[in-house]
């Protein structure tokens, strides 16, 4: 792999930074101003800088979920100073499908946010993303890294022309970004390897340094700024320094029953891990072998652990610039990720281990280090931000805020959360999962899905077709019906034509 220094690339991107921002037009929109006297707020409130960190791939496994394997103490410092939310799902677990859902404020549907590539552009055109939403009521929007899948879908929502490390994103729905000569024309390379600190492969390292940079500028600014960093591991192939790969003992970790679906889970629930069967190395087709389970799982967690230290270089700069006290920020992991579990690997699936995300949030002036266990959908996130920046939210928005919640944190959350993946719909209560696999031709169900998870939190025992839960099936199946039936076909919401300011 190629390398060069960091601090050549940086050299290269500052003054393109200095100019942009010297000349981003002062009219973006309006300068937001306090919010209407709708709400009652001090004087001297000023709109929060918002500060979105994503990071791609990332399932809840750190040490502030209760994970010991795991090494990730930026995080860990993080949550003792945020809400971690403990149940907090995301909408479909697929990259560009789940990140459009929470830039919209829209649930997915079967036409619309299906899949890794998904352009909001076209699958809800009408619509105003949340950076459109703050960039229009004056925010300076930022987006660094991996944010939206695709970088010009709703690019004139930023401020500046979105940014991308300059190697290593890749691209599950571009073909040339995989074919680097392999046999195979999916071939995307090995799946994990172990690069020098200063490789390109790092990308991540290349968007936390930007990050700091960026943060910079926008302190010097002074005005109110949504900036969304995109973090690209642990996303495969799992590329981290020697350092991160030697915080782990390969033959100590612990594997889960990689090999075979626990019986009664239906075929329609698993598939065949293709995402990664596409790189090098691995077996086209069949289970694993325990010594290559071990090693991806190796990958994985060297890979979050690099990440997580490259989350720690951009938190840091927060504080060091003195942001901190005017600055909300936000920490979130696309979907989850299935190491084995269910004979799975990857996402796509609507196991608890492909919906269940890491999120936490800092709000200036509210409780921190607090753990919420109510639930919350990503789809929350738009509206409880457009709240707390002041800014109100288009009307057709699907999730709801729980901004006003922050005070008193143990009264957020919803009944269920709704998700979906492929044909299948699954809804999370406190107590249960159950989804629902349609037949795409008849539309008729053809698969059910109930976990207990009080007493089988991780999805082993299917219950769906035991008579004694029966009426638990009943229930949550309405519950599930209520929310996705009333979805449009097409949702093309009417637009509100700009967002209006107040609370
Ligand atoms: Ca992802």
């Amino acid at each position: 792999m190629v390398s060069r220094s960091l601090s050549h690339r940086l050299g290269s991107w500052l003054p393109v930074v200095l100019v942009a921002l010297s000349i981003a037009p002062r009219a973006l929109g309006q300068a937001v101003s306090a919010p209407s006297t709708a709400v009652e707020t001090p004087s001297n409130w000023k709109p929060p800088n918002i500060l979105f960190i994503m990071i791609d791939d990332l399932r809840p496994e750190l040490g502030c979920y209760g994970h010991e394997q795991i090494h990730s103490p930026h995080l860990d410092r993080f949550a003792q100073t945020s809400i971690q939310f403990n149940r907090a799902y995301c909408m479909v677990p697929t990259c560009g499908a789940s990140r459009a859902s929470l830039m919209t404020g829209l649930r997915p549907h079967p036409t619309r946010f299906v899949r890794a590539g998904t352009r909001i552009g076209r699958e809800a055109p009408r619509v105003l993303p949340l950076h459109t939403c703050l960039r229009q009521a004056g925010y300076t929007t930022v987006s660094l890294g991996k944010v939206i899948h695709h970088p010009e879908d709703h690019q004139n929502g930023w401020s500046l022309p979105p940014w991308r490390p300059t190697a290593g994103i890749v691209d599950e729905d571009d073909p040339p970004a995989r074919g680097r000569g392999g046999p195979n024309p999916n071939w995307a390379g090995p799946a994990f390897a172990v690069v020098n600190a200063d490789d390109m492969a790092l990308v991540d390292r290349e968007i936390a340094a930007r990050a700091e940079v960026q943060l910079a500028q926008l302190a010097d600014r002074g005005e109110p700024f949504f900036l969304a960093v995109g973090f690209i591991r642990p996303h495969l192939p799992f590329v981290a320094p020697q350092e991160s790969w030697n915080l782990y003992d390969p033959e100590k970790l612990v594997l889960p029953d990689h090999a075979t679906a626990p019986a009664g889970i239906p075929m329609q629930a698993l598939h065949n891990s293709q995402e990664l069967r596409n790189y090098k190395g691995i077996p086209a087709t069949g289970p694993f072998s325990d010594e290559l389970a071990r090693q991806l799982i190796h990958g994985y967690y060297a890979s979050v652990s690099f990440v997580d230290a490259q989350v720690g270089i951009v938190l840091e700069a927060v504080d060091r610039l003195g942001l901190r006290e005017n600055t909300i920020v936000v920490v979130w992991g696309d979907h989850g990720w299935n190491l084995g579990e269910h004979s799975l690997w990857c996402k796509h699936c609507c196991f608890e281990t492909s919906m269940h995300i890491p999120l936490f949030l800092r709000v200036p002036g509210k409780p921190q280090g607090l753990q919420v266990d109510g639930l919350v959908e990503t789809i929350d996130l738009y509206p409880t931000l457009c709240e707390l920046a002041g800014v109100s939210p288009p009307s057709y928005l699907h999730g709801k805020s729980f901004a006003r919640s922050l005070s008193q944190p143990e009264t957020i959350g919803k009944g269920f959360a709704v998700g979906r993946f492929g044909d299948g719909d699954t809804l999370r209560t406190a107590e249960y999962r159950y989804s629902e696999y349609r037949d795409l031709e008849n539309g008729r169900v053809s698969a059910r899905m109930l976990f207990d998870h009080r007493r089988d939190p991780d999805e082993l025992e299917n219950l769906a077709n035991r008579p004694e839960y029966r009426q638990v099936v009943e229930v949550l199946s309405r519950q599930l019906h209520q929310v996705i039936d009333p979805l449009p076909t097409e949702v093309i919401p009417p637009v509100s034509a700009r967002p209006r300011r107040g609370r």
